[in-house]
């Protein structure tokens, strides 16, 4: 299918991606899928204030019926899920498996939120004061504001929508400007579920086009008391200090340098599996790819010698046609990853792959033979996060070194251990093991579900998204304490009488 024809069956009204002024272009082969007008801070005020109105409409609509539009929401993706999987891999660049597996991940969390609109539980707390009840409620915190990024252009916007709607809030997104048709396609599958819904308010959901001057303009906006925001640590540090300055609140998924320790009795199957898919899967442009490889001593030349296996095994080129890794986004990117290898040779690591292919065919594309880096010591470029696919490996001798050599960079997402030695596992998910918001074992570094909290520590942000019970952070908590007595008893015993 043509992106035009997919446009259509996503229901993408054809007058929204044509004659704008943004040029989306597709990383396959560099062709032109359309253009898009961009929004002005004007436009994106308007858009607030008909967020704010949605608001008072919405959060008086009870829980469970706000799930209904949530569960119509999951039905359009279902029904959609090949056409708008197809047309993430034309516009991200990412495999058709990916591209899928994307909007299935859409699908889960829809699911899940439809379960938690029937909960949204608070506390009923034992109250020191004779007929007196005390509890603590969750109600609507107001409109959200989301930033994406590129690399997961509609499950990072339904992670977000999905509990904001459950939860009572309307959602204004603003998509990476590289992927402003999925975005469309997005929104237009939520217009058919509300339409199908009857009653949802104008605004519930709106898009805003452009680059950071528009971004700033929903950033800065006090109406919106949620910022929830993806991408790289540099746009996180711009954001987070802007929006605490108006008493904001902000929910940061930042970059991640991730790393897999390979211990001894580590299975090299499941082991190599794990690496690959978490180091060359997405072209390595996920915040959870894998990026650093932390491999004991006795195994460092067998692991070393399977890598280079793997890694000339994988298939690199259309995404659309059954290879394993897709494009890079742009030029850029390809640049910051000749430019990261650059680094790591002047620094004494031996690289194994990397390069540009498919040049000569596709001109306009920037494909890259994935790379993996043998290096002296972890310093330099390798406490650097690329969004490209490198790994970096590293040798150790002691368990306490490779946990703290995981440890030792600004970012804290993703980490993962693979060992068959009980001692080790549970030591890395300790108080003593990884310090990040991810820590598993015997599984690579990304692809997680949606049922847990997402999210890291340190540079990362510190935000959670998705599962469990990151809901919280798009509700407002209310501690309400009722007399049901006929006196009035102070807390704390103190007496106060006139
Ligand atoms: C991202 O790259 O921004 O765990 C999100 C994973 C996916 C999400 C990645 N479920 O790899």
């Amino acid at each position: 299918m043509e992106h035009k024809d997919l446009l259509d069956a996503l229901h993408v009204d054809p007058a929204l991606v044509t004659g704008g002024d943004l040029e989306v272009t597709s990383p396959i082969d560099g062709s032109v899928l359309g253009s898009v007008q961009q929004d002005t801070a004007a436009s994106v005020s308007e858009k607030v204030a008909l967020a704010v109105g949605a608001f008072t409409k919405w959060r008086a609509v009870p829980g469970p019926r706000r799930g209904e539009l949530v569960r119509l929401l999951g039905e359009e993706l279902r029904t959609h899920k090949d056409e708008l999987g197809r047309l993430v891999s034309i516009e991200a660049g990412k495999i058709l498996e990916e591209g899928k597996g994307e909007v299935q991940e859409m699908i889960d969390i829809c699911d899940f939120a439809v379960g938690l609109s029937r909960q949204l539980y608070g506390l009923t707390i034992a109250s020191e004061r004779p007929g007196h009840a005390m509890r603590e409620t969750w109600q609507p915190l107001g409109p959200v504001g989301v930033i994406s990024a590129f690399n997961f252009p509609v499950a990072v916007w339904s992670w977000n929508t999905a509990l904001a709607l459950v939860c009572g809030d309307p959602v204004i997104w603003k998509p990476s400007e590289k992927t402003p048709l999925t975005a469309l396609a997005c929104q237009a599958l939520f217009l058919r579920a509300a339409e199908r819904f009857g009653d949802a308010p104008d605004g519930l959901s709106q898009i805003i086009i452009g680059a950071a001057d528009v971004g700033e303009a929903m950033v800065d906006d006090p109406r919106l008391p949620l910022i929830s925001a993806t991408g790289s640590c540099a746009m996180g540090r711009k954001v987070a200090p802007r929006v605490a300055s108006r008493f904001g609140r902000t929910l940061l998924e930042l970059g991640g340098n991730n790393a897999i320790i390979i211990a001894p009795t580590a299975d090299l199957d499941l082991a190599l599996r794990g690496i690959t898919f978490g180091a060359v899967g997405t072209a390595g442009q996920r915040c959870t790819s894998t990026r650093r490889l932390i491999v004991h001593e006795s195994i460092y030349d067998t692991v070393i010698a399977r890598l280079k296996k793997a890694y000339e095994a994988v298939t690199v080129g259309n995404p659309l046609e059954g290879s394993l890794v897709g494009p890079l986004i742009d030029k850029q990117s390809f640049d910051g990853m000749e430019a990261a290898l650059k680094k790591a040779r002047a620094e004494g690591g031996t690289v194994h792959g990397g390069g540009r292919v498919l040049d000569d065919s596709l001109p306009k594309a920037w494909y890259a033979r994935p790379a993996f880096v043998e290096m002296p010591k972890q310093a330099g470029v390798m406490v650097e996060e690329t969004f490209a696919p490198i790994m970096y490996v590293v040798k150790y001798k002691t368990f306490e070194e490779a946990i703290a050599l995981q440890n030792a960079v600004p970012q804290g997402l993703s980490s993962s251990i693979f060992t068959n030695d009980v001692r080790e596992a549970e030591t890395f998910l300790s108080a003593t093991g990884s310090d990040c918001g991810i820590a598993n074992v015997n599984i690579g570094t990304s692809g997680a579900e949606i049922g847990g909290a997402f999210g890291g520590e340190k540079e990362t942000g510190g935000g959670r998204e998705s599962g469990s019970d990151a809901w919280k952070i798009y509700m407002r908590r209310q501690t309400s304490t009722v007399n049901y007595s006929t006196e009035l008893p102070l807390a704390q015993g103190i007496k106060f009488d006139i």
